[in-house]
């Protein structure tokens, strides 16, 4: 690979790993599988170990995970909280003792632990009591979940002892209390989790405890961090100590004495998984001695000292009996093949994903092929293989339609993107996230219409796609859950106002793909009303500064469907304002225009220079000290005297999160 290459390849994965990230972590709604998650992150080590100086401080390989989310108070973990370097196979396991071995260079002992497919979290004890818990969050600040982890009856709120000491556990359902939660559910009518993990994150994210103390958490303790006034010699040890002072612990905590002992465990492992009451997704190998450990330190995101063996997936043959799409909330389309039913990883599976059409392409797979499949741990089952001897000259090659499923607008798939989208403004998979949307403060800003809301509207069959939103009736409004006379009154009247919103709203109102606050800006100084926007050619589009083939693209598409034109004629005739009152002289005004910042302490991720650069291309401009003139100070690790003074005299205080929150809010 050429240096270019790899640079190239290396920004699009850093790209996609913190937007991933992101989703998993922040947001607990991941996009992709954990295998494909691993998949991006161990492409980007590769390329990183083998270009070390297009490593940058911004790379995910350099932080430990994503990032913490608002409900919850933050808190700053005493020492960070690591992620483990993986192993697929005995070579890596080999690798890692080689590693180790030379390292410490002595005789190594290892401890093996179930992997725990859960969460992990962070408990103080001060003089024998929790005093505090908290989520792993970015590995740096979590989140305080305390009282939620009190509600965990495993957990000791008092140790045998008067110890001061921090320990790290992992949080999980076992299974069979998970299928209990999951058939309770169905018999409220609730939504049901989609696997054991899911279930446990969604209890420790609840903001009240009560909630939490009905979800059936569990806990294992693996690591004794920080003690105040004692050490140990070995892990073994120390998690002996944990089990005698009233911790659970896991109950497999083997030690072993040469890889090879550690490459048959992982074997016998591997086939008796199943046969646990809870999900483990691998093993974690550890050196036992804390000396050995302490001369091998720790990388910026994991410790040279332990590694994570995953389990390889299971393997099975199957038919594919048919291929559907599925249309998701975003509007992809994703093929989907119905599978005879089989067992594996210890469930009946009758679907795998088929990814997009170059997968397919790829493994010319088609309907009435008998094929492998893989499934590890809660992972989709995929398709492996093709055993193109078993044709009979039957199977049908399969290709995505070029109309939605659901509504039938047309289907696109952007140049160089895998993905196939719904180009259609009032598709029922897509309403309620283009709803939230649309509804939103940079769009036709409709204060009091949240999800909650929408939701109803949507159920009760009232709203079937944005111009709905004006036909509303008092009446209506009054038969939502929790929506009185004045709520209905004041939620008509924001709906009233939103009718005379700025040109630019509107545009970005519409969920363009690709069309973010800022291009919507553009668009809305050149073009006059929503009508020139929707005869507007490609090259018109094109012709603007910032807009490229991509986005003119997209405006293409989205005003090619006459269902959007349908959309569009109903809100005007609705009285929503389609030109922009101010005929579109107006320059367009830069996000952050006549904001001061200043920057304290270390933001992880970005240097001084990199954080103003990004203030400054956004119009906003950043000064040395704090004044009454400052409009906000992003403050980072270690933050100076500037934050104090900031305290002092009010002014709006962001910290990393906020701030990149605030940047990214800003435009697309
Ligand atoms: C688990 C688990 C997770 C300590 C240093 C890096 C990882 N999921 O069961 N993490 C660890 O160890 C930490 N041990 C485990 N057993």
């Amino acid at each position: 690979m050429k240096e270019r290459d790899a640079k190239k390849r290396l920004d699009e994965l850093k790209e996609r790993i913190r937007y991933h990230n992101y989703r998993y972590y922040v947001l607990d709604d991941p996009e992709i599988e954990d295998y494909e998650y691993d998949k991006l992150m161990r492409e980007l080590l590769d390329i990183e170990s083998k270009f070390p100086h297009l490593v940058t401080l911004d790379s995910p390989s350099q932080r430990v995970g994503g990032e913490p989310s608002k409900e919850f108070s933050t808190v700053n973990h005493t020492s960070p909280m690591l992620s483990l370097n993986n192993a697929f196979n005995e070579g890596e396991l080999r690798d890692f003792d080689r590693r180790v071995r030379s390292g410490v260079g002595q005789q190594v002992e290892y401890v093996l632990e179930y992997k725990i497919d859960g969460l992990s979290v962070a408990l103080i004890y001060e003089n024998g009591v929790l005093t505090r818990g908290a989520t792993r969050g970015d590995g740096y600040i979590g989140e305080d979940i305390t009282a939620n982890l009190r509600t965990i009856k495993s957990l000791p709120l008092k140790l045998k002892g008067d110890y001061t000491l921090e320990v790290r556990g992992e949080v999980f359902i076992p299974k069979s209390a998970f299928v209990k939660l999951n058939e309770e559910r169905k018999d409220e009518g609730l939504p049901l989790f989609a696997n054991a993990r899911n279930a446990a994150a969604g209890s420790l994210r609840q903001l009240d405890p009560r909630v939490t103390a009905k979800r059936p958490l569990d806990i294992f303790i693996f690591n004794l961090q920080n003690a105040e006034g004692f050490t140990f010699d070995t892990h073994l040890e120390s998690l002996e100590f944990l089990y005698d002072i009233g911790f659970k612990v896991s109950p497999y905590r083997k030690l072993c004495t040469s890889i090879d002992e550690v490459i048959e465990q992982c074997n016998i492992w591997s086939a008796k998984r199943h046969q646990l009451d809870y999900d483990i997704d691998g093993l974690v190998i550890k050196v036992n001695s804390i000396e050995q450990r302490n001369s091998l330190s720790t990388t910026s995101r994991s410790p040279r000292w332990a590694v994570a063996y995953k389990f390889p997936p299971e393997l099975k043959t199957t038919v594919i009996k048919d291929i559907i799409v599925q249309v998701g909330r975003t509007g992809a389309l994703t093929p989907t093949a119905i599978l005879e039913p089989v067992k594996i990883a210890g469930s009946v599976v009758g679907r795998a994903t088929l990814h997009n059409q170059d997968y397919i392409d790829s493994k010319d797979i088609r309907i009435g092929d008998r094929v492998v499949i893989r499934k590890a741990g809660d992972i989709i089952p995929e398709v492996v293989e093709v055993l193109k001897e078993k044709r009979t000259g039957h199977e049908k090659p399969y290709k995505i339609p070029d109309k939605c499923p659901v509504c039938g607008s047309d289907s696109v798939r952007p140049e160089g993107e895998a993905v196939v989208r719904c180009t259609g403004i009032a598709c029922p998979a897509q309403l309620k996230r283009r709803l939230l949307h649309f509804v939103s403060r940079d769009a036709m800003d409709i204060e009091g219409m949240g999800p909650a809301i929408i939701n109803q509207l949507i159920d009760k069959g009232l709203v079937k796609d944005p111009a709905d939103l004006y036909r509303l009736t008092k009446e209506q409004l009054m038969h939502l859950d929790r929506m009185g006379e004045k709520s209905s009154e004041n939620l008509l009247t924001a709906i009233e106002n939103s009718k005379t919103v700025a040109l630019d709203k509107l545009i970005y109102a519409l969920g363009i793909r690709y069309v973010g606050v800022r291009t919507a800006q553009l668009l809305a100084q050149r073009f006059k009303s929503i009508w020139d926007l929707a005869r507007a050619d490609y090259h018109e589009t094109v012709s603007i500064d910032e807009i490229g083939d991509k986005i003119a693209d997209s405006i293409q598409a989205f005003f090619k469907q006459h269902q959007n034109m349908e959309t569009i004629n109903r809100l005007h005739e609705y009285g929503v304002a389609m030109e922009d009152r101010d005929t579109g002289h107006k320059a367009v005004k830069k996000a952050l225009e006549g904001k001061t910042f200043v920057l304290t302490g270390t933001l992880e991720g970005y240097t001084r220079n990199q954080a103003k650069e990004l203030i400054e291309g956004l119009g906003g401009r950043v000064a040395g000290s704090v004044s009454k003139n400052t409009d906000y100070v992003v403050a980072g690790d270690k933050p100076g005297s500037k934050l104090k003074k900031a305290q002092e005299l009010g002014i709006t205080i962001l910290d990393r999160q906020g701030f990149i929150k605030l940047i990214t809010s800003l435009d697309e």
